[in-house]
């Protein structure tokens, strides 16, 4: 069983002060790893941790006005992009090390690129053999180089499709701070088309500059393998292998 998991970067930092971890919820999050890591046969076949911006990545994306589809020349602004998620990455890995979970981390400017239109190529071979060879692979949201526009952003979500499709993955998660995606204040159990929900779908209310739940639904959507979306409480039940939160497509 190989299970792509996204934290969300609002999850893990608090997303209403520059570059500051969360760290109640980071260690909770990462305790919850570490448990299924050793215990469950749930992740067998590999655990790949995927972690969005937060306070970290966005505030500094929106401050050179980057998007996934506004791009930038300027590879000064690229690097101090990538340099805040360098920066979260390794809280989160730190995290994990701490409770033994074998974590490295995955660079996607590096490694990945977008072509002209817009589509996203992300070679898995690295993040295949690290799980073949036990590690935890941790994948940031990052900047990658779009051909024709410089370099623009990948969300973790937009990563975490792409992995899931390449590693052939049995189980996607992105782990939110709402306990799945809300109408009213109930949850909603399965969305199947975007038009469904299209009603309850609201933008983000911090600096998010990749889309918000409905840019995830949206995402998801297009994944053949069904995708949860939850808070942290449905954390431990989805690495246990149950079905929390909403199930899409
Ligand atoms: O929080 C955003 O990732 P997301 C990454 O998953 C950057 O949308 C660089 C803002």
């Amino acid at each position: 069983m190989t299970t792509v998991l996204k934290l969300g970067g609002s999850v893990i930092t608090d997303k209403d002060r520059a570059e500051t971890v969360d760290g109640e919820s980071l260690e909770r999050a990462a305790a919850a790893i570490a448990d299924a890591v050793s215990d469950s046969t749930e992740t067998d076949g590999g655990l790949v941790v995927v972690h969005g911006g937060g306070s970290f990545g966005h505030p500094a994306a929106d401050a050179h006005g980057v998007t996934t589809t506004a791009g930038t020349d300027d590879a000064g602004a690229v690097t101090e992009i990538h340099a805040a998620m360098t920066a979260l990455n390794g809280f989160v890995r730190r995290a994990l090390l701490e409770r033994g979970v074998e974590a490295l981390p995955v660079y996607p400017l590096s490694l990945a690129a977008r072509n002209r239109e817009g589509d996203l190529a992300l070679p898995t071979e690295s993040v295949e053999t690290m799980l073949e060879e036990g590690f935890v692979p941790v994948v940031q949201g990052d900047m990658v180089t779009h051909a024709g526009r410089g370099a623009t952003v990948v969300s973790g979500d937009e990563l975490v499709a792409e992995l899931a499709r390449g590693l052939d993955a049995d189980r996607v998660g992105l782990c939110s701070t709402v306990p799945g995606v809300l109408d009213d204040e109930r949850v909603v159990d399965r969305i199947d088309s975007l038009a469904d929900v299209e009603s309850v779908l609201g933008g983000s209310e911090s600096t998010d500059v990749t889309g918000g739940m409905r840019g995830k639904v949206e995402t998801l959507l297009g994944l053949e393998t069904p995708a949860s979306i939850f808070g942290l409480e449905g954390l431990e039940g989805f690495l246990a292998g149950e079905d929390v939160g909403t199930t899409v497509g």
